[in-house]
């Protein structure tokens, strides 16, 4: 395990209760699940749902969506992330039974090809649902929040755990977007939130973090959570990198009347954003290229780069 302990950056780490190693975080983050400083994790996107921002409704039956899984996974996914609620901005809520119902027969069918996965959801009954279908990592974009049964099955199943930095739900998140230092108070929110889960019984290496960009942020926001990824990696946690295809790419690149670039076309951006947070020391990138995000990060290893930050730390 040696070689793993030093993806995390050697820097100072802010006083804080809890004591994590990264040899106990790697010691539950077994296999193809296990980020390393030289291997990040590469999450492939796979929605299947009908109003997802960047896959909405392409992949809505449970065949196309085995068959996209799959080559996601041919390409170099490590993990692909299924998800059955669109989070996109404004996005209405659908039920708890109609989001399992989406995903468990995805899960299952890809379960069965051999594809590592986790289930996107903020729902404990989804999760449960998931993880017994095949799943065995949980992304919840509400960090805990949104259904505090979430833990207890967290705690139970044992597995990776991804506490996303999350003020409400998608409908009104847009409102919440008021941060006075955005870095400092994501950073302390997400701390709150592994204190919670912690508390509850979830063991600290099971946990991994993520700023979440986009949910209650505007463009500015994100580029300093960007600009500040390394805060979060000094935490300790593994922490993942989603920027994958976000509106505030769009937003830098827009044309000249200030239409933003389209969804599909941001792919070059969204290879710098990983890129520089690989480079910053994120534990992996959720993306929806996953060819792309593969070949850019054999270059940066490579290029010799995650050598060079070591020795540089
Ligand atoms: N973003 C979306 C969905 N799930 N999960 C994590 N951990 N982090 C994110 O930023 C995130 C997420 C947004 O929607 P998409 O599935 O269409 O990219």
């Amino acid at each position: 395990m040696s070689h793993q302990t030093s993806y995390i950056r050697a820097t100072t780490r802010p006083s804080y209760p809890l004591s994590v190693t990264s040899q106990a975080r790697d010691a539950q983050l077994t296999g193809e699940e296990s980020g390393r400083r030289d291997h990040p994790v590469v999450m492939g996107i796979l929605n299947v749902t009908p109003d997802s921002f960047s896959d909405g409704g392409r992949y809505t039956d449970v065949d196309s969506a085995i068959e996209h899984g799959m080559a996601l996974h041919r390409a170099g996914a490590d993990i692909v992330d299924i998800g059955g609620e669109s989070t996109r901005p404004g996005a209405e809520r659908v039920d708890a039974e109609t989001e399992a119902a989406r995903v468990v027969p995805v899960i299952a069918g890809l379960a069965a090809a051999g594809v590592p996965m986790s289930i996107d959801t903020t729902r404990a009954v989804v999760a449960a649902a998931a993880l017994a279908a095949g799943a065995t990592v949980i992304n919840d974009v509400s960090g805990g929040l949104a259904d505090r049964g979430m833990a207890t099955v967290a705690r139970d199943a044992g597995c990776p755990w991804i506490l996303m930095h999350w003020r409400g739900h998608s409908r009104d998140m847009n409102k919440l977007a008021v941060y006075h230092d955005v870095v400092t108070e994501v950073r302390d929110e997400l701390l709150e939130r592994v204190d919670d889960a912690v508390g509850a019984g979830v063991d600290p290496g099971q946990i991994i973090l993520d700023p979440g960009l986009g949910f209650a942020k505007n463009a500015e926001h994100n580029w300093q959570l960007t600009r500040h990824f390394g805060a979060f990696v000094d935490l300790g946690y593994p922490v993942l990198f989603a920027a994958s295809r976000k509106t505030y790419l769009g937003r830098l690149l827009a044309d000249p009347e200030g239409n933003p670039r389209p969804v599909g076309e941001r792919e070059a951006a969204t290879l710098a954003t990983s890129i520089l947070a690989v480079a910053a020391g994120a534990w992996g990138v959720r993306v929806h290229d996953v060819r792309g995000t593969a070949d850019a990060l054999a270059v940066w290893r490579a290029s010799g780069a995650p050598h060079l930050k070591q020795s540089a730390t």
